[in-house]
């Protein structure tokens, strides 16, 4: 595929590769394009407006709504709900799932998202970003959503990507086909593959954890962020975390590294949220040729009990996911 190709004639000529697609699963990423491009306009002029600081209401994890993450939910929300092509969404800011009426419940796909995640970034020009997860729904076409449809293992989903609002804006995305980035330009709204084929390098020297909970670590994770501290001649670490696992397993997934987000306080069982963080990061980790798990199990083969339940999160360059779950295995 050649650089520069648009993201919608990407589509059009990968439409194949779409398991299970009849155009839903394209008018899907198409919608989710122009819900990125809607959001990116907003989120890089929240300094300007009124659209930076708490909205005063606190979402289902207790935390304060920022505005945007407000706005970006809404957005995406409608800009699914309006194409009649998912029959059920669920939100990290919403805690119950949203049941798609249109179309007599006929649309084959679930969405999962995290319409803007690290978004206590925001009022400090951080980057920030989108999260989706996309599966073929379980039960019957032409019946109601149910939960079921939404608790489903990572290594059923069809599709999954994330959009960065960083430098630039890219959507990075898989259907199970590899990965590919696709960067916006602004002045003309279209975003170009710039990135075809993403592989993690074989060699990756960044490790990306909140040394500030470091006490509360198993003691596994602390003897591997102590193995990469140790200054080697052939192993020299950086430590780099930017507070927004988005940013940080972009940057880790084309330079090389590993992103961890263990049990600690006051997190037991982790911070991040299976379905639509870690499960959709997974499938990207693996199809660039990286791994996910959660220190002892693949994270795309855990079974989902709960839509906002949170599981410890190590993703990067295999060789160093199996490094690091061999420090935490000495334990087990
Ligand atoms: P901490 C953002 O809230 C997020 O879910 C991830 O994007 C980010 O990596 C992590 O939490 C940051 O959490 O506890 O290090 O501030």
């Amino acid at each position: 595929m050649q650089k520069n190709t648009t993201l919608g004639e990407f589509i059009i000529e990968n439409q194949s590769d779409f398991s299970y697609s009849s155009g839903e699963l394209s008018k899907l990423l198409n919608a989710i394009r122009l819900a990125a491009k809607v959001v990116n306009h907003e989120v890089n002029k929240a300094g300007l407006v009124d659209l930076i600081g708490n909205s005063g209401d606190v979402n289902v994890q207790g935390e304060s709504q920022q505005k945007l993450d407000v706005f970006a939910n809404k957005t995406f929300i409608q800009a699914l709900n309006n194409r009649e092509i998912v029959c059920g969404i669920v939100s990290e800011e919403d805690d119950e799932y949203i049941e798609v009426i249109g179309n007599n419940y006929n649309n084959k796909y679930v969405i999962l998202m995290d319409p803007l995640d690290g978004s206590s970034n925001i009022d400090v020009n951080v980057s920030v970003g989108t999260i989706f997860s996309i599966y073929r729904r379980v039960t019957p076409i032409g019946t109601p959503v149910k939960s079921e449809d939404f608790l489903q293992k990572g290594n059923k989903q069809v599709a999954a990507g994330y959009i960065v609002y960083g430098t630039s804006t890219m959507l990075v995305f898989t259907t199970g086909n590899g990965v590919n980035g696709f960067t916006l330009n602004p002045a003309i709204g279209t975003f170009y593959l710039s990135h075809p084929n993403i592989k993690f390098p074989e060699k990756g020297n960044l490790y990306s954890v909140n040394e500030g909970n470091y006490s509360h670590f198993p003691q596994g994770v602390k003897d591997y962020i102590k193995y990469c501290q140790k200054i080697e001649e052939d192993r020299p670490y950086s430590s780099r975390y930017i507070g927004s696992m988005v940013s940080d397993f972009h940057r880790n997934m084309i330079k090389g590294g590993i992103y961890m987000y263990p049990s600690s306080f006051p997190y037991p069982k982790g911070k991040l949220r299976l379905l639509y963080e870690c499960n959709p990061i997974a499938f990207i980790a693996e199809q660039a040729g990286g791994k996910a798990s959660d220190g002892y199990t693949r994270i795309l083969d855990l079974e989902p009990t709960e839509i906002h339940e949170r599981t410890p999160f190590f993703c990067g360059n295999k060789y160093m996911v199996d490094e690091l779950e061999n420090f935490i295995n000495k334990y087990s």
